[in-house]
C-alpha cells in the first residue's frame, strides 16, 4: 500500500459548498443517493475532473447537471468523472450493504439498527465524496425505511419534517447549517428510547439533550446526561465555548471501534461510555463515562468548529481535546488522583510506543492508513505538549491563546502550526524552539544531578532526545521543569520554580542551603520526559512522605521501588543493597498506610507498585533486553515482602476502610485501598486474601468492590475463585459490558494458569469475534497480562497472532492494534524476542493483509 506524505498536501481542486443525501434504509441493502453542489476551488489549482473518493461500492448512476453520464471511471477505490471548471450539481446513487459491514466503518447493522462511524475515511464507504478534512459541506439528509424496525431516525444539526406513510414507512429530513467535513457525518436509525434533557447556555439558548439507548439500558443514563450537562457547563466557564445547536444528541451502539465519535449534534458512543450504574459499574467507569462524554463535547469546538487541513493534524483536535477533558476531570474528580493516573496512562502506552519500532511525532510526517494514528502518542503525548505551553504562559495567558485560536480560525481546517502561532500571538510566547514537539519523536531523557558547595548547589541538568525510527541526531527541546529544593534541616523548601531547559546542558544555581537540598523535579509532572538521577534511597523516602506536591510524592515512591526493582530484575543488587533497597520500601509504605493527614484516594495510588509494562520499558533502557518472567518474579516478592512485613497496619486499614458506607464521605477512597491492600495479602498471604475477597465481593453493595475482589481471587489458586466466577456470570448474564469484565478479569489474571483460561474463554458462547468490545475484553487484556502472556513458549505470542489474522478480515481497526504488544520484541531476552519477531513474520506472510495491520506489521520488523 501507498505511503501517504505530509508534506505532499495539496488543497482539493473542487468546493462542495451544499451537500444533499437522501437514504432507502435497510440493513442488508441501503441506497444512497447523493447530490454534490460543486464549484471550483479558487485557492488550488484547475482541473478538469473530480476525484472522489470510493471504498467498496459500485456506481448504480451518475448525473452530472441532471443529466446521465458514461465518461466517469475508476481508479482504484476512487471514481473519476471529467468535468468543466465552472459550478456543476453531481448526483450520484449507490447501493451498499450495512449487515455486511463487519469493519464497523461507513454505514453498519448493529443490533438491529443502523449506525455510523466515518472518522477517518469511513464516509467514502457510504457514497462517494472527496472524503478529506478540508472539503466543508452544508449537509441534508432524507432518510425513509420501515417504521416498526426503525422508529427513530437521527442525523446531525436539526429535524426539519418527520413522519409515517400509511403503508408503514417512516421518514426523515435533517438539516445542519454548520458547515462540515464528511467525517463528521452521522446516522442513526433504530428502535431507541431516550433519556432527555435540557441545558440553557451562557446565551440564553435552550438545548435539548437525549441520550438514546435501547429500552432495557434507560435506566443507566442519568449519569451520562449529567456529565454532558456539567462539560457544556464547564466549557462556557473556562474556555468562553458555548454550544450552537437546539439538540444535541448521543446514541449507544454496542459494537464501535473506538470509545466514542463526535459527530455535529449526533455523537455516537461506544456503550462502554454510557451506560452505568452501582450495581454494574465501577468507579473508574463513572470516571471514563464523565471524561469521554466531556471529550466529544468538546470537540464541537476543538474537532468541529475548527477541524483538521488533514490527517497529520489530527493531534491539533485530539491532542487539545484531550487536554481539555483532563483538566475538565482534575476539575470534577480533584486534581492530584487525576494528574497520577494520567501520567500512569501515558507511561503505561505512550512511553513505550515511544520507544519502539511505531514510534512517531505526534505530527506525523506519513502513514499508509490513517487509522493506525489514533495513537496514544498523538492523543496524549499531544496533550502534554499542550499542557506544557499551559505551564510556561500560565492559565490567564494560555486563555487568551485560545480564544485567538478559536477566533481566528472558526469555520476553517487549521493545521498544529495554526495552533501554535495563534498561541504566540494570543499568549505572548515564543514558541520557536518549543515547535520541536512536533516534529521530533522519542521521550526526552533528562539527566539532574546536584553538586553542592558552600552555600551553593548547582543543579546540572543534561538532556538527550533518543533516536528513532527516520529520525536521528536530534534538537535539544525546551523542557519545563518544575522543581523545588527542600532544605534538609527544616523539611521544608522555600517555593517551587519552573526551570527551563532548552539545551543540551544547563546549570542553574541555587544559594542558602548550609547542606545539600533534596530535589523534588518534574512536579505535577510538567514534563513529559524521563528524569535520570542518582538520588540517595534516603532522599525519596523522605519525598514520598513529605512532598507537598502530590505528583512529586507519588513519583518518589515510584522512583523508588523502580530503582529498586530494575537493579533486581537486572540481577546487579548485592545482598547488602537488596535489603537497603526493601527496608526502605517497606519504610516509605508504611509512613503512607500510617498518614493520618492524607486521603484515602491519595493513598490508595501511593500504594501502588508501577507496572511491569513500565518496569519493563525501565529495564530495557540504552539497548538493554528485559526478561518479562524476572520482573513478575521479582515485583511479585516485592509484593509479597511489603504484605508480610506490614500484615499489621495492612490489616488494620482494611477493617477501618471496610466500615467505610457506599456513598458515604470518602467511599471511593477507601474502595480503592480496600482492594489495594487485597493485593498486598493476595501475595504474601494467599489463604486469608481468598477469605477476606470472598467476603467482600458476597457483601458488596456496588461494582467497584464486586470486582476488585474478583480480581483478587482471579489470581489465586483457591476454591472461591471458581464459586465467585460462577456467581458473577450467573448474576450478570446477559448485560455485555459486565460480561466483558468477566472475561477481562481472568485473561488479566496472575493465576498460573490464565493462558489455559483464556484458550477456554476464547471457546465459550458468549465470545464473539464481530463484538470489538469483547474482542478487547479477552485479547487485549491477555496481550497486556504480563506474566501469562509472555510464557517462555511463546504460546501467548502465538495465541495473539492467531487472532491477528483471523480478526482482520472482519475488523482490521481492531486487529492492527493487537500488532504494538509483539512489536516489542527488540525489548526483550533473545529467547522470547526470537518467538515474537517469528510470529510477526507470520503475519506478515499471510495473504491478503489489510493494509491497516500490514502497516503496523511491516513497521514492527523493519
Ligand atoms: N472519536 C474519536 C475521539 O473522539 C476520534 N475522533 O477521539
Ligand atoms: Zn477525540
Amino acid at each position: 500500500p501507498a505511503i501517504i506524505y505530509r508534506k505532499d498536501y495539496r488543497p482539493f481542486a473542487w468546493l462542495v459548498p451544499e451537500t444533499k443525501l437522501d437514504f432507502e434504509l435497510g440493513l442488508d441493502s441501503t441506497k444512497v443517493t447523493a447530490i454534490l453542489s460543486v464549484e471550483p476551488n479558487p485557492q488550488a489549482e484547475a482541473s478538469g475532473r473530480i476525484r472522489l473518493n470510493g471504498d467498496g461500492q459500485a456506481p448504480l448512476s451518475v448525473k452530472v447537471d441532471g443529466e446521465a453520464v458514461n465518461s466517469w471511471s475508476v481508479d482504484g477505490e476512487d471514481l473519476i468523472i471529467p468535468l468543466s471548471a465552472e459550478s456543476h450539481e453531481i448526483e450520484i446513487a449507490t447501493q451498499i450493504d450495512p449487515s455486511a459491514n463487519t469493519q464497523l466503518e461507513g454505514l453498519y447493522a448493529s443490533n438491529g439498527m443502523l449506525c455510523t462511524q466515518c472518522e477517518a475515511e469511513g464516509f467514502r464507504r457510504i457514497t462517494y465524496f472527496p472524503d478529506r478534512p478540508d472539503v466543508l459541506s452544508i449537509f441534508s439528509v432524507s432518510m425513509r425505511g420501515p417504521a416498526d424496525q426503525f422508529p427513530v431516525l437521527l442525523c446531525n444539526g436539526n429535524e426539519v419534517a418527520r413522519g409515517t406513510t400509511d403503508d408503514g414507512i417512516g421518514w426523515a429530513d435533517w438539516h445542519d447549517p454548520w458547515p462540515k467535513p464528511s467525517y463528521l457525518f452521522a446516522l442513526v436509525a433504530g428502535n431507541l428510547v431516550a433519556n432527555s434533557g435540557t441545558f440553557t447556555t451562557m446565551n440564553g439558548r435552550e438545548v435539548t439533550l437525549n441520550i438514546w439507548v435501547r429500552q432495557e439500558d434507560l435506566s443507566r443514563t442519568d449519569h451520562a446526561l449529567e456529565s454532558l450537562r456539567k462539560s457544556m457547563k464547564w466549557d462556557e466557564e473556562v474556555f468562553g465555548r458555548e454550544y450552537d445547536l437546539d439538540l444535541y444528541n448521543i446514541v449507544a451502539v454496542s459494537d464501535f471501534n473506538m470509545g466514542a465519535m463526535e459527530n455535529k449534534g449526533l455523537n455516537v458512543f461506544n456503550t462502554k461510555y454510557v451506560l452505568a450504574d452501582e450495581d454494574t459499574a465501577t468507579d473508574a467507569d463513572y470516571d471514563a463515562i464523565e471524561g469521554v462524554i466531556a471529550h466529544e463535547y468538546f470537540h464541537n469546538w476543538s474537532g468541529n468548529r475548527v477541524t483538521c487541513r488533514d490527517w497529520f493534524q489530527l493531534s491539533l483536535k485530539e491532542g487539545f481535546t484531550v487536554l481539555r477533558d483532563q483538566l475538565f476531570s482534575q476539575d470534577m474528580q480533584g486534581e492530584a488522583v487525576k494528574r497520577i493516573e494520567d501520567v500512569r496512562i501515558l507511561r503505561a502506552a505512550q512511553f513505550p510506543e515511544d520507544s519502539g519500532p511505531l514510534a512517531h511525532p505526534i505530527r506525523p510526517d506519513s502513514y499508509r492508513e490513517i487509522s493506525n494514528f489514533y495513537t496514544a502518542t498523538v492523543y496524549n503525548k499531544g496533550a502534554e505538549v499542550i499542557r506544557m505551553i499551559r505551564t510556561m504562559v500560565g492559565e490567564a495567558r494560555f486563555r487568551q491563546g485560545t480564544d485567538l485560536y478559536f477566533d481566528r480560525h472558526d469555520g476553517e481546517a487549521a493545521t498544529c502550526e495554526d495552533f501554535v502561532k495563534a498561541m504566540e500571538d494570543g499568549a505572548e510566547v515564543d514558541l520557536s524552539q518549543f515547535r520541536l514537539w512536533y516534529s521530533q519523536a522519542g521521550t526526552p531523557k533528562v539527566e539532574a544531578s546536584l553538586l553542592h558547595s558552600g552555600d551553593t548547589t548547582l543543579l546540572a541538568l543534561k538532556q538527550e532526545v533518543p533516536d528513532t525510527p527516520g529520525q536521528s541526531r536530534k534538537q535539544p527541546m525546551v523542557v519545563p521543569l518544575k522543581v523545588a529544593l527542600f532544605d534538609r534541616d527544616t523539611g521544608k523548601h522555600s517555593g517551587e520554580q519552573l526551570l527551563i531547559l532548552d539545551e543540551a546542558q544547563k546549570g542553574f544555581n541555587f544559594t542558602g542551603f548550609d547542606k545539600p537540598p533534596i530535589l523534588s523535579i518534574n512536579r505535577g509532572f510538567s514534563a513529559p520526559v524521563t528524569i535520570q538521577r542518582d538520588v540517595p534511597r534516603d532522599d525519596l523516602v523522605f519525598l514520598a512522605a513529605n512532598d507537598d506536591d502530590s505528583f512529586a510524592r507519588y513519583e518518589a515512591m515510584q522512583e523508588l521501588v523502580v530503582g529498586h526493582l530494575v537493579a533486581a530484575a537486572r540481577d546487579s543488587l548485592s545482598d547488602t543493597e537488596r535489603t537497603a533497597g526493601e527496608d526502605a520500601i517497606a519504610q516509605a509504605m508504611r509512613a503512607i498506610l500510617a498518614d493520618e493527614a492524607l486521603d484515602d484516594a491519595m493513598r490508595g495510588e501511593l500504594m501502588m507498585l508501577p507496572s511491569q509494562t513500565y518496569l519493563l520499558e525501565q529495564v530495557a533502557r540504552d539497548g538493554a533486553t528485559a526478561d518479562p518472567g524476572t520482573i513478575h518474579e521479582q515485583r511479585e516478592g516485592l509484593k509479597a515482602l511489603l504484605g508480610a512485613r506490614l500484615a499489621q497496619p495492612l490489616r488494620d486499614i482494611y477493617e477501618r476502610v471496610a466500615n467505610v458506607p457506599f456513598n458515604g464521605e470518602g467511599a471511593r477512597g477507601a474502595l480503592k485501598v480496600k482492594t489495594q491492600v487485597l493485593t498486598y495479602v493476595a501475595a504474601s498471604d494467599p489463604e486469608t486474601a481468598a477469605e477476606l475477597a470472598a467476603r467482600q465481593y458476597d457483601q458488596a453493595d456496588n461494582m467497584t468492590d464486586r470486582q476488585g475482589a474478583l480480581m483478587v481471587l482471579c489470581g489465586l489458586d483457591h476454591p472461591e475463585r471458581t464459586h465467585k466466577l460462577l456467581d458473577f456470570y450467573t448474576r450478570y448474564r446477559g448485560n455485555a459490558l459486565v460480561i466483558d469484565k468477566w472475561f477481562t478479569l481472568q485473561a488479566l489474571s496472575l493465576h498460573p494458569d490464565a493462558l489455559e483460561h483464556v484458550k477456554a474463554l476464547a471457546e465459550h458462547p458468549d465470545f464473539n469475534l464481530k463484538n470489538p468490545n469483547r474482542v478487547r475484553s479477552l485479547y487485549m487484556a491477555f496481550a497486556g497480562n504480563p506474566y501469562a502472556f509472555h510464557v517462555e513458549s511463546g504460546e501467548g505470542y502465538r495465541l495473539i497472532a492467531d487472532l491477528i489474522l483471523a480478526l482482520d478480515p472482519i475488523n482490521p481497526q481492531t486487529a492492527a492494534r493487537f500488532v504494538p504488544s509483539l512489536g516489542k520484541w527488540r525489548k526483550i531476552e533473545p529467547n522470547r524476542s526470537e518467538l515474537m519477531r517469528s510470529e510477526l513474520e507470520r503475519i506478515r506472510e499471510a495473504a491478503k493483509l489489510s493494509r491497516d495491520t500490514y502497516e503496523q506489521v511491516a513497521r514492527s520488523l523493519d
